[in-house]
């Protein structure tokens, strides 16, 4: 649904607020998924190399059946093969994350999603009327700040990169801009919402997110892998190195493994793998995580194009097939991650490119979605139609 028809709807009287909801709730498919086509995993996983990806892996867990695929290196000095037990930067996958946080606040009545932040953070927004919800689905028209910060890929991380900021710096270049849209009227993906998620997280709780994720959702749920090591720069154990991929054609990777992340924070800051991002996804749409009334709000979405939608916090990616899946993707200098489940929680894929800013990697990626959940593509006839298939943002320029 075009977002002019949201703009126009939303702005309608309370009393129609109801048939608007609904009517911009974005329906999902529930058609059941086929058969992994591991090989169409693997395939790939091999294109995104051929397509500048120094190494790929992807983990499928299928109701108790692993299946694990990497190809290629994880450091492109020593020639170390990339493999499934190797940590990275997971990028906004962090905000499924946070956004479990505040849905589990919420059920201990500490915070209500309709509630302006206002009400938590007295004065940080200009517009009192944004809620935490709107902040929670990219609907609160704050500007993101990342936008001017990485207009150049390299230097624009150089210039960050052992940077360490405070939650309020980031919100205050945000605000430098004029808002992308009155609050609640459109979906405008933005990392300073989930800047504003850290703040309520910090303020609401007393503690910094590090403690808030490892306490809920890091140790109950034993993510061995899983790290919030911001401001430090380096991953902890065992991780495969990540490769920006310069703006100019032709120039060489540059190594952005150590990094403070400190851009993103509690929009993209975290460390996990292939085997606990499963795990987490697989928890929370199982309801592990919350109780089943705040995780229906995560999962209550609102369309984003014709092949996505938007949550609390979470995607949804609706695949050829018929098939939804939930989840969110990750794009971190070096690094692009795919992570989605089955509403039901049974089966999870994570897939993992080392190299960002590649807008043709990061397509072939979503393949892997394709075939983890699609099974293998039906036989396309000579000349027959070919379903038309939205792809996903490229970094740099669009944002869904
Ligand atoms: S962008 C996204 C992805 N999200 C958003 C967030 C994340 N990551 C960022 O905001 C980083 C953007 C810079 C990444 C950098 C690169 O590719 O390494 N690109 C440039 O510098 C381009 N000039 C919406 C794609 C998401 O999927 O949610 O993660």
């Amino acid at each position: 649904m075009p977002h002019v028809n949201v703009t126009h709807l939303a702005s309608r009287a309370t009393a129609l607020g109801a048939v608007a909801l609904c009517l911009l709730t974005a329906p999902a498919h529930a058609a059941t998924p086929a058969r992994p086509d591991v090989t169409g995993v693997d395939t790939a996983l091999r294109t995104a190399l051929r397509q500048g990806a120094p190494g790929a892996i992807a983990r499928i867990d299928d109701d108790g059946t692993v299946r694990q695929l990497a190809v290629g290196v994880a450091d492109r000095r020593s020639g170390r093969a990339i493999s499934n037990a190797d940590r990275f930067r997971i990028g906004s996958v962090t905000k499924v994350f946070s956004a479990v946080v505040l849905l589990q606040l919420a059920d201990e009545k500490k915070l209500e999603l309709d509630a302006p932040v206002d009400r938590y953070l007295p004065g940080l927004l200009p517009d009192r009327r944004i809620t935490v919800r709107q902040v929670l689905g990219h609907r609160s028209g704050l500007y993101d700040y990342t936008n001017d910060m990485f207009a150049k890929s390299v230097s624009g991380f150089e210039a960050v990169r052992t940077k360490v900021f405070s939650y309020r710096q980031l919100v205050d270049r945000s605000l430098r801009h004029a808002r992308t849209n009155a609050p609640g009227t459109a979906y405008a993906y933005s990392n300073t919402n989930f800047v504003v998620a850290g703040m309520l997280i910090e303020k609401l709780t007393g503690h910094s997110v590090r403690t808030e994720y490892e306490n809920r959702i890091i140790k109950p749920l034993q993510l061995r892998d899983t790290f919030y090591a911001h401001p430090g720069t380096t991953i902890p154990g065992r991780h495969t190195n990540g490769y920006l991929t310069p703006d100019t054609a032709g120039a060489p990777l540059v190594d952005a493994t150590e990094q403070t992340v400190s851009w993103a924070q509690s929009a993209g800051a975290l460390i996990s793998s292939t085997r606990d991002l499963d795990a987490f996804l697989s928890a929370l749409l199982r309801g592990r995580l919350t109780s089943a009334a705040q995780l229906r709000q995560m999962e209550h979405m609102l369309p984003v194009d014709s092949t996505q939608a938007y949550g609390l916090g979470l995607r949804r990616r609706d695949l050829s097939c018929g098939v939804s899946v939930y989840g969110h993707t990750g794009a971190v200098q070096g690094y692009y991650t795919y992570a989605f489940a089955t509403k039901d929680g049974r089966r999870t894929l994570t897939a993992l490119v080392n190299t960002s800013n590649n807008g043709a990697v990061h397509n072939t990626m979503l393949g892997t979605l394709e075939s983890a959940f699609c099974g293998k593509p039906a036989k396309v006839r000579r000349g027959a139609a070919v379903l038309e298939r939205q792809q996903d943002a490229v970094p740099g320029l669009a944002r869904q």
